[in-house]
């Protein structure tokens, strides 16, 4: 899972190195540095002293300490005046220079907190949205987990536009498949439970009628078959693909050298949006491992919502997933 944004206390992941959002002096101070600083014990402090401290938009290395994690990557974001004092360019450095020096350390997962969306006060959205950015950009010539930690899931915002849209697209698609089962229970005074039980049964006998011979003769590609031909229809090389899927290299090799792979849903869709499938496409790829995209559920309304306004960044479709609360793409 190359880029995953989870809700967590970062002083708590397990991963190679973890980020602190700290100041110029690297003396410790309140936060998310207040946190890792207690929880770490006063041998990172003696290790930061000795560090000469460290300028904004730069990062420094220490040890862990007392943490699950091996290292500490302090780094110092910029304080957010108005937008148009570099604060961008600086963020945007933040997190470059600390995953350069994660790679550097050979360090194969590392967390983020939001850098400057406390007390440096960058707008929480656009803090997103620099880290999911620099960060994405990195993993594309990069293998390395990277977790973005969500610490106050009530502060987390994407654009309040982007939020709006959603919510109605869900409200209008979700609302539509509900009342068509609705009305017609109603016209025909009948439950609906039953009305669906009746269309499984109709479908049922026409399984039935099919020749069991002639079925197993139409069964076609696999799923795996298919991602595959796709990729070359598309002309990109495998590491592009599983990269844009947000899918790491071992789950791709699995996938590529078993013909009759088995992915789950949110892994199947991440393909189809990296493959950059409409949406009847996207379907068929589905199919192939057994799923399909109904209306009855966000998860399912929000990937086709993205899909119809040709937006296959997954990145920004994770972010909105998880503002909703549902599974995000990738392995
Ligand atoms: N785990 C993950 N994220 C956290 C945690 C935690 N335990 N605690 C807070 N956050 P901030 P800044 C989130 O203020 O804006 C310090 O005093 C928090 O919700 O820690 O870069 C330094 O010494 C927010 O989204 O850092 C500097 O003086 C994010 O971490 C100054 O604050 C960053 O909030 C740096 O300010």
């Amino acid at each position: 899972m190359p880029l995953v944004i989870v809700r967590n206390d970062i002083t708590k992941m397990t991963v190679d190195a973890i980020v602190n959002a700290a100041n110029e002096s690297l003396l410790g101070g309140g936060g998310v540095d207040g946190c890792i600083h207690r929880a770490a014990g006063k041998g990172l402090l003696e290790e930061c002293k000795t560090l000469g401290g460290c300028k904004t938009g730069r990062a420094k290395i220490t040890g862990g300490y007392n943490l699950p994690a091996k290292y500490v990557i302090h780094t110092v974001g910029p304080i957010y005046k108005d937008g148009k004092h570099g604060e961008k360019d600086l963020l945007e450095s933040c997190y470059r220079e600390s995953l350069a020096l994660a790679k550097e350390h050979d360090c194969e997962t590392v967390a983020f907190p939001l850098i400057s969306s406390g007390v440096y006060g960058y707008p929480k959205d656009q803090a997103l949205k620099v880290a999911i950015d620099v960060i994405s950009d990195f993993l594309l010539e990069n293998d390395m987990t990277v977790y973005i930690i969500i610490f106050d899931k009530a502060a987390y915002k994407i654009s309040e536009k982007l939020f709006t849209d959603i919510t109605e697209y869900i409200d209008d698609h979700y609302v539509d498949e509900h009342t068509d089962y609705c009305r017609e229970s109603m016209r025909l005074n009948m439950p609906m439970q039953s009305i669906m039980a009746e269309d499984m049964c109709e479908c049922k006998a026409m399984a039935a009628d099919d020749d069991l011979d002639s079925k197993l003769k139409q069964i076609d590609e696999s799923f795996s078959q298919m991602l595959l031909r796709k990729i070359d229809e598309k002309g990109m090389t495998d590491a592009e693909c599983y990269k844009k899927a947000n899918i790491d290299r071992k789950l791709f090799s699995k996938i590529r050298s078993d013909v009759h792979y088995k992915p789950s849903k949110p892994t199947a869709i991440a393909f189809a949006i990296s493959l950059e499938l409409p949406l009847e496409e996207t379907e068929d790829m589905l199919k192939k491992a057994g799923f399909a995209l109904s209306h009855s559920n966000k998860f399912d309304i929000i990937i086709e919502y993205f899909i119809s306004k040709g937006n296959y960044n997954i990145f920004e479709i994770n972010e909105a997933l998880f503002a909703f609360d549902q599974s995000l793409l990738g392995a």
